[in-house]
């Protein structure tokens, strides 16, 4: 079976001269920020990794075909689109597929990244082990596609609507390293830290890059994940957010709000509940990590061609 894949002719031009590139997630644009910010956030964070000399590559699945690369016209429609399906592992062939059009999640830019060979991939959080799972069993694809495929994630963490403790146990478990940069706790997603101590801990793209193709040379499975602190400047404090998420907790809770739509759910009642400053502070750490997975991206491929 032949799969529809088209790279846009900058990824296209990248991989040929083996320039680096840095994957972008779609879910974040459709599902995650209200237009027209989404729009707005999604050419900056392009612009972002042009500035830090790495190419774009942002993932979504078009009326059938798998794109590595975006041309604006394409991020318009999907920025504006309604009632996009929201792409994992599970379904993102099946979108293929039957000609569908799909925003790619954490996991599903993960497999699109490895068939288009890109090792580094900025998003905002990973999602991860949600609260109350012990009932719901509602624990994010994000986690086990980490744990298989090998393409090192730049996010703010696990996004801090979660059960934090218990996501990172589950990548330990898994065997994914996670490196805290640049502190020696783990960043909470709109919080610079928390009172998690960070398994790993790097202050260099360049170790970074190198444990990427060590881990690749050692023939292991799966990726890393870098976990990147907001700019202290532009964090919300963790005990500001706490009775907003649970607010919003208990919103979905009430209103029966179950699988794919609890995290567009959260994400969109804390950005109401906090007039907003979610929002702001989401985009602040979605560039930061742009520009971290650049510089990442710069030192693999310099590593892989001398
Ligand atoms: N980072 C953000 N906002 C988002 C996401 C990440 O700043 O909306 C998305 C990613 O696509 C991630 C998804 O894979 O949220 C998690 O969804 P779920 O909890 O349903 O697995
Ligand atoms: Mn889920």
């Amino acid at each position: 079976m032949h799969l529809p894949l088209s790279l846009s002719s900058d990824v296209h031009r990248a991989q040929n001269s083996a320039a680096p590139i840095v994957a972008l997630e779609s879910t974040i644009i459709t599902h995650g920020m209200p237009y027209p910010q989404n729009l707005q956030v999604a050419r900056q964070v392009e612009a972002d990794v042009r500035a830090a000399g790495a190419t774009p590559a942002t993932i979504a699945v078009m009326d059938g075909t798998l794109h590595v690369g975006l041309e604006d016209a394409q991020l318009q429609t999907l920025a504006k689109a309604q009632n996009v399906a929201k792409l994992s592992r599970a379904d993102m062939a099946a979108c293929i597929a039957t000609g569908g059009t799909g925003a790619t999640t954490v996991a599903a830019t993960m497999i699109a990244a490895r068939l288009a060979g890109i090792h580094v991939f900025a998003t905002g959080g990973i999602g991860g082990v949600h609260r109350g799972a012990e009932n719901t069993f509602d624990i994010s694809a994000d986690l086990q596609e980490l744990a298989q495929t090998p393409v090192t994630v730049v996010g703010a963490g696990a996004k801090a609507i979660l059960d934090l403790p218990k996501t990172f146990e589950v990548l330990e478990t898994l065997g994914v390293p996670v490196i805290a940069y640049g502190q020696d706790t783990l960043p909470a997603f709109w919080s610079a830290t928390s009172d998690m101590a960070a398994p790993l801990r790097m202050d260099d793209p360049a170790r970074i890059a190198k444990a990427h193709l060590m881990r690749a040379a050692m023939g292991l499975d799966g990726g890393q994940l870098v976990a990147n602190p907001i700019p202290a400047q532009d964090q919300i404090p963790s005990d500001v957010l706490a009775p907003i998420i649970q607010t919003a907790l208990d919103e979905a809770a009430a209103q029966g709000i179950t699988a794919k739509a609890v995290t567009p759910f959260l994400l969109s009642r804390i950005f109401e509940l906090t007039k907003g400053a979610s929002l702001t502070a989401n985009i602040a750490l979605v560039r930061n990590n742009a520009r971290l997975a650049s510089a990442i991206a710069c030192e693999i491929s310099t590593l892989s061609t001398h």
